[in-house]
């Protein structure tokens, strides 16, 4: 284990995948958690993402949040090779809407289970959110910091709705 390895890793399988994937990251990062982001495909880098998935607790990591589009097998693959909890986040595909990504992640067989969040900025903002609270159980001042972060939001949300500016 590094001393120095973050407790979330955030994978995803393709660069374009990352304009998804950066909103758990800024929702970490909102939040004081430190992680990693690292592009391993399921099925262009196999090698990577096994190498990955079978030391990803040894190395230091908590938690995985994992994003892939299409074909999404990332999620599951990873689940299936690591003890570690796994959040997938279906990225929205161009000619299914991510309802094929959606679909890919969430029907698990029982026994390798998958975390799945809704498509898109959504489900990576949530997957963030759902690893801050995993980490929080073990973690008072990250607990305090999620408390503030909830009262936040809901204090942003106006009692009442206004006519929309022109
Ligand atoms: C998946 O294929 C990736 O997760 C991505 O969402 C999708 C398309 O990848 P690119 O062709 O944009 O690299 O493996």
């Amino acid at each position: 284990m590094t001393a120095d390895c973050p407790p979330v890793a955030i994978i995803m399988g393709s660069q374009s995948d990352w304009e998804t994937m950066k909103n758990a990251a800024d929702t970490l990062d909102a939040l004081g958690v430190s992680y990693e982001a690292r592009i391993v495909s399921a099925h262009r880098t196999p090698d990577r993402m096994y190498a990955f998935a079978k030391g990803a607790r040894d190395e230091g990591f908590q938690v995985i949040i994992a994003g892939a589009g299409g074909a999404a097998h990332l999620p599951g693959m990873v689940a299936s090779l690591s003890p570690l909890p796994v959040f997938g986040v279906p990225v929205q595909s161009k000619s299914m809407s991510g309802l094929d990504s959606l679909y890919s992640i969430v029907q698990m067989p029982a026994g390798i289970p998958v975390g799945t969040l809704a498509i898109g900025r959504a489900g990576a903002v949530n997957a963030a959110l759902m690893a801050a609270r995993v980490l929080a159980l073990h973690d008072d001042e990250l607990a305090d910091r999620l408390d503030e972060w909830i009262a936040r939001q809901a204090g942003s949300v106006a009692e009442y709705p206004m006519d929309e500016t022109p």
